[in-house]
Parts: C-alpha cells; structure tokens; sequence
C-alpha cells in the first residue's frame, strides 16, 4: 500500500489510474510479446483519461496538475505496467520546454493538441556523440534568410520513431551563440526526415525509442525557441523535472516487486512451510521494502519543492539516482525469491519487470551522471 504525504490530492490520482490499470497492464503484456512498436492503444487510453496531458499548462488545453500529482500518477501507472507510465510521461516531458520557455504561438500549435493525444511530440537532445555529454551537440541549425537548414542525427529519441513534432537541439551556425546549444521546434513529417524504430529493447517495448535523421530539413527561423544559446539550460531545466518522473516510476516498480513477493512468499511452501517464514526471506523482504518508502519519500520530496517553485536540482537527481538503484534491487531479490517462477514469464510479471527496470539507471541520465549533478550541487559556491 502506497503512503501519502498529502492524501486529498494523491489519493484521489490513484483512485483515477486504479479505473484503467488492469486494462493498461492487459494490453501491455500482450504488445511486449510482440516486435518493437509504439503501442497507440494504450497512449489512446492514458490520453482518454487526461494522463498524457496531466501536468501541460491549463490554459493550453492541459491538465495544469502539480508536480507532486504527477509523481503519484506515473508512480501508480508504473504500479501497473512500467512502459505504459513512459506512455504518459514523454510527450510531457518533450512539451516541457516549450510550455517554458515557447511563446503562444508555438503552445498554441503544440500544448492542446499534445494534451488530448492527437500528436506525439518527442524530446530530440542525444545524439550518437552527446548522450551523457549532452553539450556536445553536432547537429546544426544554418541560417538561410527566413529559415534553418537542420543537419544531424539524434538517436535513443523517446517517441522519436512515431512523433509528430520534434524539440530539437543544436547549434546555430551562423550567429553570436556559435557553440552554444540552441532549440528549434521541427516537424517531424517533413521531407528530408528519417525516422526509425530502434529494434530488440531489452523492456520498455511498446514506448519505442528511435532515431531521426535530419538532412537539409528547411525549418521556420519563427520555430527557434526561446533565445538562442540557451538550449542547454533548457534542457537541463526539463531534466531536473523528468528525472523526478523517472524516480516515480522507479518507486511504481519497487512497490510491484514487493507486493508481488510478498504475495509469493506466503503462498509458497518448502520445507513444510511458507518461505515467508524464513528468515533469509524475511530480510529480503524487509530490505525492498525500506527502500521502496525511502525511494518514495525522496520522490515526493523533490516534487514538493518543484512545486514550491524552490531549486530542485539536487534533490531530484538524488531521487532518481536512489529510486533506480532501489528498483534494480528490489526486481532482483524478486526474481531470486520467485527463482525459476520469476525468470520464466509464464508464470509471474518478474520476468517483464526485471527487464522493463534496467534502463532507470540508464535514461534521463546515468547513475553516474546523478552523482556528478550531486556533487556539482553540494561542491558549487
Ligand atoms: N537548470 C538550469 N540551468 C542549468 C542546470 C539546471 N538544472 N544545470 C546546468 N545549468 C546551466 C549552468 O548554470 C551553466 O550555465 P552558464 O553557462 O550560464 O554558467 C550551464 O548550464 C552549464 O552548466 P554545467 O557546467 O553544470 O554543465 P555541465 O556541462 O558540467 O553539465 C552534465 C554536465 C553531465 C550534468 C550534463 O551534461 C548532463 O546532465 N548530462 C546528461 C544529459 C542527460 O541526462 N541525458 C539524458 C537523455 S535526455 S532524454
């Protein structure tokens, strides 16, 4: 059972996911037998019920929710079916800077029809040389009077093999921010634009990852959005609120794993028992569980101060630096305790949740980069 720092607005999110849910998790067992692709059924069901534009600004159409609800949604979507809480959480996150930092036009063009579903917009920032580097940008925005002509490629791109719309990154040639990354809204279904399924994800499936290639796409100057050489705080501002996502989910799938184990636990027996009477079992038991409400409390922590418009930096790279670990753990000793019924998908979710938890320490930034955003926090001034 999920604990809540402020029961009036998380309990009521819970109650709306716990309605879609089994439907979510249904669905989303029988796509991740399937190749790589974007499930729309579930996008169509998680927009249906606001999800998809949960925490978009109200007056663009979208949910306007705080940023504590949003943590509780994706955590309990996580609950259910981890991939279907990215479902929710990308076009969110890709919608971000623009409700940021775009002008009403650009919102206007984007946030309402984001909100209800109706286009996938996609967060196009890493590239083939800036993942963890992410100022390393390659890709490049050359002036031609009234537009751009956008040349790269972005790869490992959320939604990026589906999306409508693209958030793209890079630098901007010709003028006084040379070498600083700037941000361009582009079209995705335009000519000149490659966009790909990346095949045999190892979890997560049915929220594709692609990759997009640009070459002499001809792009509005009207589209940059912003100030130029500023998209790289751009994008570390949209992170800071992402990795809080990630931390949500990290802790949806921590709180699975328990439950699943202690249900498990009970019901099996060796040695004339249960094994939830032995002891070794216990203190597995005992461990995911600690780190599943540290993970929590952490979360909602950093969310808290998201919404108290504090600096929350810190606190959300420590949050989904300690919730991926947790949940590496946690899907761990699950699959230990439910041994060959937990590695074999046929008989329990232990086998799709192992594998739909390892990219937590890898997306949005690495485990490692946490620590440096950490450190970084603690060592500044
Ligand atoms: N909010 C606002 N501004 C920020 C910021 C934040 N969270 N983090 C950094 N900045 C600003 C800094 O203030 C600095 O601005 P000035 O140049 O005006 O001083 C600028 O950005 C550079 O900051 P810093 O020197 O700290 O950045 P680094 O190059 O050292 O950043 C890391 C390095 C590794 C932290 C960064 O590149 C990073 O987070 N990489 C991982 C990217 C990632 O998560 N990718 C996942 C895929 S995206 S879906």
């Amino acid at each position: 059972m999920a604990y809540n720092v402020n029961d009036n607005i998380q309990q009521p999110v819970r109650d709306m996911v716990k309605e879609i849910g089994p439907d979510i998790q249904r669905i989303g067992y029988e796509w991740d037998r399937k190749p790589d692709a974007f499930c729309h059924d579930i996008f169509q069901i998680l927009a249906g019920k606001g999800c998809v534009g949960f925490n978009m600004p109200k007056e663009y159409g979208g949910g306007g929710k705080s940023a504590l609800e949003y943590a509780t949604m994706i955590e309990e979507i996580a609950y259910w079916d981890a991939p279907s809480s990215l479902l929710a959480a990308v076009s969110q996150l890709a919608v971000d800077p623009v409700a940021r930092h775009g002008n009403d036009d650009q919102k206007k063009a984007i946030i309402p029809k984001a909100a209800k579903g109706e286009l996938i917009p996609a967060f196009a920032l890493t590239e083939p040389n800036a993942g963890s580097d992410a100022a390393n940008q390659q890709t490049t925005f050359t002036v031609d009077g009234d537009n751009f002509i956008v040349n790269g490629e972005k790869i490992f791109i959320m939604h990026g093999d589906v999306a409508d719309v693209g958030v793209v990154f890079g630098k901007i040639l010709e003028d006084g921010s040379r070498g600083k990354v700037s941000a361009v809204i582009v079209d995705l279904k335009q000519d000149g634009i490659k966009a790909e399924t990346l095949k045999h994800k190892m979890g997560m499936k049915y929220a594709t990852t692609g990759r997009i290639s640009f070459k002499e796409v001809k792009v509005p100057k009207s589209n940059l959005l912003g100030e130029p050489g500023k998209g790289f705080k751009y994008a570390m501002m949209t992170l800071d609120g992402a990795r809080i996502g990630i931390a949500a989910q990290a802790t949806g799938i921590c709180q699975r794993a328990l439950d699943e184990t202690i249900k498990y636990a009970k019901e099996r027996i060796a040695f004339g028992s249960p094994i939830a009477k032995l002891q070794a079992i216990q203190w597995m038991i005992a461990d995911m569980a600690t780190k599943t409400e540290a993970a929590r409390l952490m979360t909602y922590k950093a969310a808290e101060l998201q919404d108290a418009g504090a600096r929350f930096s810190l606190e959300a790279a420590q949050a989904k630096l300690f919730a991926a670990e947790a949940a590496n753990f946690c899907v761990d000793r699950a699959m230990q305790i439910h041994s060959g019924y937990g590695y074999i998908g046929e008989f329990s979710p232990i086998e799709k949740l192992y594998r739909d938890q390892r990219v937590s320490e890898i997306y949005e930034g690495t485990s490692e980069i946490q620590r440096l955003v950490i450190a970084g926090n603690l060592l500044r001034g």
